[in-house]
């Protein structure tokens, strides 16, 4: 593997987590950092160990869809190990490391259940969660971070008007491996607390734009809508319809009806 032992190394000391990053490969270009880590977990990798890119030339989202990351973007992603159980809080644990990161920088962001994380209603940072099963057990998962930290989105048509990055809202430059510090040591501190899930589930639910607001669901291609209620135990999206039944959205794209 092609890795830049100088970053990595500068990042290693600035780290003082004690397991997320303790294992860390910076690349300077992937096709994706799920790839890579994906590789390390099956040839045993430790949890916690971080693959970093410094562009990815094919990054995806769910569903296959494209992620861009050019220079200047954060991509990561981290091995994690879970108990099976406990698998159902990586999305609150993630997005709310995200959320700290960005208001650690001075900047107020909102989650977007299940998982995205949005400056002013434009998606600063995506977020890919892939597990391996064995016998309905988890082996590893993997959990795929991009943010927007400081390119020009204005750059990129298919994005323009629905995303933003870091840099546009404080108006100035942001350091890459400043966010990756600060994101690390977030993703430990929440990642270590999924003992105390009702903590999580209750803060992720806070921060997060959807619960209230009338909503749009489109579970590929079959759309929904009613008034997000709430995030349940499982972590599943709660609607109510506007006959009053109840539904519980495990996964979909969610867009909030304008009032
Ligand atoms: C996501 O998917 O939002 C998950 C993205 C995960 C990216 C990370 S980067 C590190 C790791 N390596 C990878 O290859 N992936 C992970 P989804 O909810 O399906 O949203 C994808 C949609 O977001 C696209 O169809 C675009 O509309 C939009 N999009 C693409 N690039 C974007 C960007 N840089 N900023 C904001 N939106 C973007």
């Amino acid at each position: 593997m092609n890795t830049k032992p100088d970053i990595a190394t500068y990042l290693k000391q600035r780290l003082k987590t004690r397991f997320v990053g303790r294992e860390l490969h910076y690349l300077e270009s992937v096709t994706s950092t799920m790839d890579v880590a994906r590789e390390l977990a099956e040839k045993g990798s430790p949890e916690g160990t971080v693959v970093i890119a410094g562009m990815q030339k094919a990054g995806r989202g769910r569903l296959g869809r494209t992620w861009f990351s050019p220079e200047g973007s954060l991509a990561l992603s981290v091995i994690l190990k879970p108990s099976t159980d406990e698998m159902r809080f990586l999305p609150a644990v993630s997005s709310l490391a995200v959320f700290h990161t960005i208001k650690k920088l001075g900047v107020q962001a909102q989650i977007k259940w299940p998982n995205d994380v949005l400056i002013q209603g434009k998606k600063v940072c995506g977020i890919l969660i892939e597990s391996q099963l064995e016998s309905g057990e988890l082996r590893y998962a993997i959990l795929g971070i991009g943010i927007n930290v400081s390119f020009d989105i204005r750059k990129y048509p298919e994005i323009a008007e629905i995303a933003t990055s870091i840099s546009a809202h404080l108006k100035q430059e942001v350091s890459v491996n400043d966010v990756i510090i600060i994101l690390l040591t977030e993703l430990e501190r929440l990642y270590q607390k999924v003992a105390e899930a009702h903590h999580l589930q209750k803060e992720w639910m806070e921060n997060m734009e959807t619960i209230g607001r009338r909503i749009r669901v489109n579970m590929n291609g079959s759309i929904k809508e009613g008034v997000a209620e709430t995030i349940n135990q499982a972590g599943n999206l709660v609607l109510r319809r506007d006959d009053g039944s109840v539904m519980e959205i495990i996964a979909g794209d969610v867009t909030i009806v304008k009032d």
